[in-house]
């Protein structure tokens, strides 16, 4: 399989530049690509990836999304004067134009080309551009927004055209709406877009109707137009995580694209001035690790906006980092969603819950009703208005202060693997054999509580080395670990009890596909959370720290399983936040190979990558692909997912209502109290 992380970068890009005076202008300079590339230069990113060069678009590619007319326009700029440049920017809104601007605009969209050419072709597995100008503002015949061409949308197209891809899913993080993508694609169902965006109920440019969520598409592309407006400042990165589990995601692996593009701003960073958000650059490594194993892994991200140099530094070393593989770093803060952010979260929900069966449930809900949102419009409206006066002048954005994101260490062995003689080790992986440098102390406590008649020589020294693949993935000097054993239960107790244990001062997240014994002395303490996906009848939940899932259809379902994962263990896994995460496939556990690693996957992006995965000395044939996921390897897509067993979404809901009261993340409306509305 192809793996590889594409950069494409070009100095030409940073040779142009606002040429008068113009405060809606004056953040787009130059220095946003030459200070995003060199911060990856100098982490060493840059240099782990496949330097791809730039090319410029063709009239024909242009042509794609733009008109004839328009093209021509633009190509007359780079002879005009300076008084005919300012004349010809005056017809568009917030853009400057100058004489090498035709020209960094055509290697903004043919970078956006080569990047779909590298991942289609196979040469990487994904990449990013690092492109001025940006794209996602320019519509068919104008210019927008500091952007010329929409170099996103005609690499869209181009994909479709050149290579035949059924499905894209373009998801826009930048801290505008991306109008122009929108009316792109508005009618076309092969095309999803996805946006947030700042909005404040349409006071914030574009100040749009159509940037509302109830624009969902028009005619057959009814459903595949996503806004989620944000209507106030502030969001964090438990908003951020909010939308992706609760609506993003679901929506995407039901619509199953085949390439994924991203429109990455990072505008919506912590410090940036037109966003005004507090999400960290962090939350980038996650945004990006979500959406990794869409597609079969075929991901573009082209830049879009951010406008403080820092933030924007940061975030695109993070989003490459996580291009290439690097286990994300502990999301901080996840103290859950904001009101505000809930209530945009229901708005959309309700608002495509007609066209996507992962929705379809929303609909139980107790609805808020879209009108009356338009309603408060007003009303805020008119309250604002009487605070207008005390001066916006004076109301100066104070300088956020964030730390650096620390840096990101991989260990030097990605996967150890521990197997019976006679297992072969999978390409890729170390096999770990190792009670040497282990504490006898530790030894005996195990013979003591696992093995009580000491003379299966075989478990122990399975036990006392998974024992010690704990400590090695503790102080990080492995990632991730697989094994097989005789006794699934067993070691599971034994892993959860040594890895709990007061001297490691692990969060161990426990998530056991299929009956069977799980870890019984779960304590209240949280240093345990156990999730229990089954086919049986579920237990009353005993605690706050175990929670059975049940699973009428067992997981024949693939449906109900993905509605499960994205809306219940990926939020409570995040607000947990483990420093370690225990999967273990019960012997019964009858998943289907694909869906397990897509599980896998997914949850690499908690607790550094740091994982377990233990398996049945019987289910041989499942130690190739789950190493492929712990490794790294995008998962296989899923394949267009049908409704999923009404059932089985009724009892995941009904779970879901009652724990939200203690895990903020499994909220989707307002009706609870979200993190304080003080901003
Ligand atoms: C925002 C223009 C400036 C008002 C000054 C792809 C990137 C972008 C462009 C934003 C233009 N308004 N307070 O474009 O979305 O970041
Ligand atoms: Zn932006």
């Amino acid at each position: 399989m192809k793996m590889g992380t594409a950069l494409i970068y070009d100095e030409e890009m940073t040779k142009y530049k606002l040429l008068w005076v113009d405060p809606a202008c004056k953040i787009e300079v130059p220095e946003r690509l030459t200070v995003s590339h060199e911060a990856l230069v100098q982490s060493g990113l840059a240099d782990r990836c496949v330097s791809i060069p730039v090319r410029e678009a063709t009239d024909a590619d242009i042509l794609l999304v733009h008109s004839e007319e328009y093209l021509e326009a633009v190509k007359k700029t780079p002879y005009m004067t300076l008084e005919d440049l300012k004349e010809f920017t005056l017809q568009y809104g917030d853009v400057y134009f100058h004489p090498n601007i035709y020209h960094c605009a055509k290697l903004a969209a043919g970078a956006a080309l080569q990047l779909v050419d590298s991942v289609m072709t196979g040469k990487v597995r994904n990449g990013m551009a690092l492109v001025r100008p940006p794209g996602h503002h320019s519509m068919r015949s104008a210019a927008s927004g500091f952007c010329v061409f929409n170099n996103v949308a005609i690499a869209a197209r181009y994909a479709k055209q050149k290579y035949g891809v059924k499905r894209v899913l373009i998801v826009d993080w930048d801290i505008h709406h991306g109008q122009g993508v929108q009316y792109s694609f508005e009618d076309d169902p092969s095309v999803l877009y996805f946006s947030w965006h700042r909005y404040e109920h349409q006071k914030f440019w574009p100040q749009l109707r159509e940037s509302d969520f109830d624009s969902v598409g028009k005619n057959k592309g009814v459903g595949f137009n996503i806004n989620v407006p944000w209507n106030k400042v502030g969001m964090q990165n438990s908003d951020y995580l909010s939308i992706f589990c609760h609506l993003l995601l679901p929506v995407a692996y039901e619509f199953n694209p085949d390439l994924v593009l991203v429109c990455a701003g990072f505008d919506s960073a912590i410090g940036d001035p037109e966003g005004e958000m507090c999400a960290t650059p962090d939350i980038f490594a996650h945004l990006t690790h979500l959406l990794m194993n869409l597609a079969g892994g075929k991901l573009c991200a082209v830049l879009e906006g951010g406008y403080n140099l820092t933030s924007l530094a940061q975030s695109v070393c993070q989003t490459v980092q996580t291009l290439l593989g690097d286990p994300a770093p502990p999301p901080a803060n996840l103290d859950g969603p904001c009101k505000s952010a809930l209530d945009s979260l229901h708005c959309v929900r309700s608002a495509h819950r007609q066209y996507w069966s992962c929705l379809k449930h929303a609909a139980d809900l107790p609805t808020c009703e879209i009108s009356t949102k338009r309603i408060k419009v007003a009303e805020e409206e008119e309250e604002e208005e009487k605070t207008l006066d005390k001066g916006e002048e004076g109301n100066s954005i104070e300088e956020k202060v964030w730390p650096e994101p620390p840096k990101r260490v991989t260990p030097t062995i990605r996967t150890a693997v521990v197997l019976p003689d006679g297992v072969t080790c999978p390409d890729g992986c170390k096999r770990f054999s190792s009670s040497e440098d282990l504490d006898p102390l530790i030894i005996s406590k195990l013979k003591e509580n696992f093995l009580k008649d000491a003379d299966d020589s075989d478990t122990l020294s399975s036990l006392s080395s998974l024992a010690a693949l704990v400590e090695k993935v503790e102080k990080n000097e492995i990632c991730s670990g697989l094994a097989l054993v005789r006794d699934v239960s067993m070691a599971t107790m034994c892993v959860v009890q040594h890895a709990a244990s007061a001297h490691l001062r692990n969060r161990v997240l426990v998530v056991c596909v299929g009956d069977g014994k799980v870890p019984s002395h779960v304590t209240e303490d949280g240093k345990i959370l156990v999730v229990q996906f089954s086919n049986k009848d579920s237990e009353e939940q005993k605690c706050k720290y175990y929670i059975p899932v049940c699973l009428k259809k067992g997981y024949s379902d693939v449906s109900g399983f993905m509605h499960a994962v994205l809306g219940l263990l990926l939020p409570l896994a995040y607000e947990y936040d483990p420093t370690l995460v225990l999967l273990v496939r019960m012997s019964d556990a009858g998943l289907c190979e694909i869906v397990w690693q897509q599980l896998t996957g997914l949850l690499q992006g908690l607790a550094q990558g740091h994982m377990l995965v233990l398996m049945q000395d019987g289910e041989k044939e499942c130690v190739g692909p789950t190493a492929s996921s712990l490794l790294g390897y995008p998962a296989p897509s899923l394949g267009q997912l049908p409704a999923p067993l009404p059932e089985d979404v009724a009892s995941i809901e009904s779970l879901r209502h009652r724990l939200k009261a203690d895990w903020k993340l499994l909220q989707t409306t307002a009706q609870e109290t979200g993190r304080g509305d003080e901003l």
